[in-house]
């Protein structure tokens, strides 16, 4: 066994990009999710960094995603409304398509949604939010995912856990982002708690009898429970029907129905909203950006921290110092790279 190794964002992104290349995705895809998943390591969130490279490729030997799918924007998008075919292929490359024309169209109505369909989903939302502060803009991302978490009150897998992300610029500085799942914890946490023998949290989930457990092998067989009890539910319930019923894609309990199985990616579609300031506070008093400064200063001047600051950290640490990756991780990755699919 090896030493730890550490790598360059550049160099990692390179490697993930190239593991995806030999499995057969074609260069648009492999290079979006090669960003999303390399972001991830680089920020610490090693629930959609490289860990999720192994479902993909799973994913992709099953047959579940169009490896060679090029997105397309559709031809009823107009307006505010911004629509992209994912063809089957995964998310990101799809979101990268929307993203500088739903951007135009915020800028000239004020609010512009993007719509993504048929795609496949295993990332992170904040890259997503975040992109829109980049540009000034505020924005909100969702998507339902397959059924693996319980209604409030129910017992049984039904929800998503169904992602939340929200975005809003800051000049000079980080923006306030936060992403979350509407279940308890990602369900990326409880795989990683599984591989590493670690028991969940209480109130993380319960098994198929319906009882609360600890144990993440009972958890992924039974089901896992909303943030803030009702709350989550309400809101993961809402996600459906934004970013699935509305947009006319797959809610999760569908979701889970057409792909048979949680150990390969789902497919649906995705909801992302964007905002100009500027444009929703014309007329009246005070800079909107200004205004959130103060409320920022507001609650970091009671010693809270915002959400993402975290993330934004643990970027300055990898951009510094590079990412450290463990002996386990690195002969993974050089597992992927040599065997493609055949390694999964
Ligand atoms: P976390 O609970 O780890 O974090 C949620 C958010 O809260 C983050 O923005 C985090 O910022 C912030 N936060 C955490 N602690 C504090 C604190 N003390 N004060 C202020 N803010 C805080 O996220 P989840 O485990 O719920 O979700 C992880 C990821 O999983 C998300 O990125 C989500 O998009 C992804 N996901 C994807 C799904 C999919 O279908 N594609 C499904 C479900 C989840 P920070 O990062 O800085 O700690
Ligand atoms: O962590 O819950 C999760 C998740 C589901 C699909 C992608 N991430």
């Amino acid at each position: 066994m090896t030493d730890d190794a550490i790598f360059t964002i550049g160099a990692l992104h390179e490697r993930v990009e190239a593991i995806f290349r030999k499995a057969g995705v074609n260069a648009t895809q492999a290079g979006a999710i090669a960003r999303v998943i390399t972001a991830g390591e680089r920020d610490a969130c090693k629930s959609h960094g490289i860990y999720r490279i192994e479902g993909a490729l799973r994913t992709i030997k099953a047959g579940k995603v169009e490896p060679g799918a090029v997105p397309e924007l559709e031809p009823g998008s107009a307006g505010a409304i911004v629509k992209v075919d994912a063809k089957g292929g995964f998310a990101n490359p799809a979101f990268e398509l929307g993203l500088p024309v739903l951007a135009e169209r915020a800028r000239s109505c004020g609010i512009a949604a993007l719509v993504l369909h048929d795609a496949v989903h295993f990332s992170a939302l904040w890259a997503e939010v975040e992109a829109l502060t980049e540009i000034g803009l505020a924005g909100i991302a969702m998507c339902p995912s397959y059924a693996t978490v319980a209604p409030a009150g129910g017992s049984k897998p039904l929800l998503g856990t169904n992602p939340f992300a929200f975005g809003w610029p800051r000049e000079g500085r980080p923006p306030y982002v936060f992403d979350f799942a509407t279940s308890v914890a990602a369900r990326g946490e409880i795989e990683l708690h599984r591989r590493a023998g670690k028991p969940l949290p209480e109130g993380w989930a319960i098994d198929a009898e319906g009882r609360p457990t600890t144990d993440p092998q009972a958890a992924l067989a039974g089901a896992m429970l909303t943030f803030g009890g009702h709350k989550g539910s309400a809101i993961a319930t809402m996600i459906e029907l934004l970013a699935g019923v509305m947009i006319g894609d797959l809610t999760s309990p569908e979701a889970l129905a057409q792909l048979g199985t949680t150990t390969l990616y789902p497919a649906h579609g995705e909801l992302i909203l964007a905002f100009a300031p500027q444009a929703f506070a014309a007329g009246r008093p005070g800079n909107p950006l200004m205004r959130a400064e103060t409320l920022f200063e507001a609650i970091m001047g009671q010693g809270a921290r915002l959400p993402s600051q975290r993330r934004f950290t643990a970027r300055a640490a990898s951009e510094r110092d590079g990412i450290r990756l463990s002996a386990m991780e690195v002969e993974q990755l050089d597992r992927f790279l040599k065997l493609g699919l055949d390694a999964v």
